[in-house]
């Protein structure tokens, strides 16, 4: 199980992504996902000038000694950069190792807790009736939880807010500024949460992303207004660089609280996690080095009584999604999983044995993650820069993410 050779594929079927695939001298290979939203190139070259040379002749089935010499060797420890290259790594190892002994690699995480992963859906509406009616696509689609963002009124756009169901968040050639206003979104949103609750009654799970964009003080109050409408969560709040800020929210609010897309290693929700401060960890297997350390996330979580509830953005490649789902299936403390299907061209690109049915994904029983990567379509899509948008406050200054 000698890793003979490396490659890193670029592709854009739709979106940007970036694959590593490993292949050993007995002739199986492995896939990882890299993708960065909008630093796709960055992780590209971190992989090919400095991980790939050193993954050459070793041994593929050391997946924890690996992972350590990438983190530990490098000197310069964490970042997204560095921890999406070497999730990539981690996630295309374990693809190997399924392939190599034939089991799917959820068998290999200590087998399935749970027959299926429940996963939400993102509806959004420029209006309130609009985002009513996406809630009921979803529902009908067989989905038990569903993320509602709704167009702030007053604003020329607002972020999650697609044209269509299947929307893409980084946006194709020039970077766009939107203009945000704190006050007019926290007029709509308890509004919104009140329609939907007496809409579609007290069944369905709702959840919402704040995208960052409060203070501490700002999102505490929004959580206290959203308590009569029980949401399944408030997704990010508040930037969470300072995890002591999440204390202030805790003491105003019992609405449950999701953190953690962006974080990239455990040292980033240790706090937020120990204290427990939050109900739902968010972290995700290409941006917080891969399987092998979103198992140590969500150990450190059940601890806790936090349990997982992984970013699942398009962002997120279809290896990424299998890897999740994989990762799901088998840890206890599983949450939730964001599920945002991507597009035809990225499902040709990337044929996958996992499945969705009634709000409920499996990852399928596929030797490895059971996720493939078809090179001579993926030349077809070649790389294209584009863009998350940037938020200015209306005075101009430059608002949080
Ligand atoms: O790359 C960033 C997007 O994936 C992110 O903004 C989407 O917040 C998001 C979410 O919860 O899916
Ligand atoms: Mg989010």
């Amino acid at each position: 199980m000698k890793i003979a050779n490396a490659r890193v594929i670029v592709c854009s079927p739709g979106r940007n992504f970036v694959t590593l695939k490993l292949e050993t001298a007995d002739g199986l290979y492995g896939l990882g996902d890299a993708t960065l939203n909008g630093r796709e190139l960055a992780v590209a070259s971190y992989l090919t000038e400095h991980v790939v040379p050193l993954l050459i002749g070793r041994d593929a089935r050391r997946i924890e000694d690996i992972w350590q010499f990438f983190y530990k060797g490098a000197y310069w420890r964490r970042g997204p950069v560095t921890m999406s290259a070497i999730a990539a790594v981690d996630t295309a190892l374990w693809d190997l190792k399924g392939k190599a002994l034939n089991v799917p690699v959820y068998q290999l995480l200590g087998g399935a807790s749970r027959e299926a992963v429940r996963v939400y859906g993102h509806a959004s509406g420029e209006s309130i009736e609009d985002t009513l009616a996406a809630v009921g696509r979803y529902r009908d689609r067989g989905y038990t939880a569903i993320r509602a963002q709704c167009a702030v009124p007053g604003m020329a756009k607002t972020y999650g807010i697609g044209r269509t169901d299947a929307y893409e968040p980084a946006e194709r050639g020039a970077l766009v500024e939107s203009v945000w206003d704190t006050s007019r979104y926290l007029a709509i949103v308890p509004v919104l949460f009140e329609r939907l609750r007496r809409e579609f009654g007290p069944d369905v799970q709702l959840l919402h992303d704040v995208h960052h964009r409060l203070t501490p003080i700002e999102a505490a109050r929004l959580g206290h207004a959203l308590e009569p409408y029980h949401l399944f969560w408030m997704e990010d709040p508040t930037p969470a660089e300072n995890q002591e800020s999440f204390r202030l929210i805790r003491q105003h609010t019992s609405t449950p609280l999701a953190v953690g897309e962006v974080f990239n290693s455990i040292h980033d929700c240790r706090l937020l996690i120990q204290e427990q401060l939050i109900d739902y960890i968010r972290t995700t297997v290409v941006h917080a080095g891969g399987i092998s350390h979103l198992r140590k996330i969500a150990s450190l979580a059940e601890l806790h009584s936090v349990r997982t509830g992984s970013h699942g953005a398009t962002d997120l490649s279809p290896v990424c999604m299998a890897a999740a789902l994989h990762f799901d299936l088998s840890v206890h403390n599983f949450g939730i999983q964001e599920y945002m299907p991507h597009s035809t061209d990225t499902d040709r690109v990337f044929p996958h044995a996992y499945t969705f049915a009634e709000g409920m994904m499996h990852p399928g029983d596929a030797p490895g993650l059971g996720v493939d990567i078809d090179e001579s379509l993926a030349v077809t899509f070649p790389y294209e820069r584009a863009y998350l948008p940037v938020a200015r406050l209306t005075d101009g200054t430059m608002h949080d993410w």
